[in-house]
């Protein structure tokens, strides 16, 4: 039985599970939750998800929330199709693995996060980007970004020269962040652009990126 995810292909967290089942070349059934009239906060999705938000995905009787953890589930499962995206065979790897992902979502998420928001959210909601959110933002990314900058100088990935989880989860907020006037932070950071450049150019992801097109006119 196909495993069912419940999203959007432009919401962030969606995309991440997404690129995750692509690379695993696993089959799945997208099944759309309409955020701007709330489905989400509506009790059959709430059953599946209390704090109401996307991405869900059932497999079978499992039910899980949390995007990383999903994809965590997902490298897991099928650990013997696609790209290795948790290196299980070598404790040393897998830590680094490990690491990396934890330095996205608590140091990377929290300092983009905010920015794609003002760019992206701030107008639907009929507000103008707060260039002072912004810009605190961006510095905390940048302090960010000169370590990833000095980290991708001695390896290609950032838990080695190996494509994984850490860099995948990446992939979302960057795609979007690179659509603002920001971008240059990124790309002024040689092996960071260079990174960047790879780990977007990847197929699993680019399938990914066709359906992002939240803010687009
Ligand atoms: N930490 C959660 C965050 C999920 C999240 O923020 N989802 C957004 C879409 S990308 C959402 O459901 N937003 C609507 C809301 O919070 O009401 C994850 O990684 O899955």
């Amino acid at each position: 039985m196909a495993l069912k995810l419940y999203g959007a292909p432009m919401s962030t967290c969606t995309s991440r599970v997404m690129a995750c089942l692509h690379e695993k070349a696993v089959d799945f059934e997208l099944i759309p939750v309409d955020l701007f009239t709330c489905e989400h906060k509506q009790p059959p999705f709430l059953s599946k998800n209390p704090f109401g938000q996307i991405p869900v995905l059932e497999d079978g009787d499992l039910t899980l929330f949390e995007s990383r953890a999903i994809t965590g589930y997902v490298a897991e499962k099928f650990k013997e199709t696609g790209c290795d995206l948790i290196r299980q065979q070598d404790l040393k790897e897998s830590a680094l693995v490990k690491v990396w992902i934890e330095v996205e979502s608590q140091r990377f998420h929290p300092a983009i996060a905010p920015i794609v928001y003002e760019y992206f959210v701030a107008p639907i909601q009929g507000k103008s980007p707060d260039q002072t959110i912004i810009d605190a933002n961006l510095e905390k990314l940048g302090k960010v970004l000169d370590v990833y900058e000095a980290k991708l100088s001695s390896s290609k990935y950032l838990a080695g020269d190996f494509y994984s989880l850490a860099d995948l989860h990446h992939l979302p907020y960057t795609y979007y962040f690179m659509k603002t006037p920001c971008a240059s932070v990124m790309d002024e950071r040689p092996h960071v652009k260079a990174w960047w450049e790879d780990i977007s150019s990847r197929p699993a992801f680019k399938k990914v990126a066709e359906g992002m097109n939240f803010g687009d006119k």
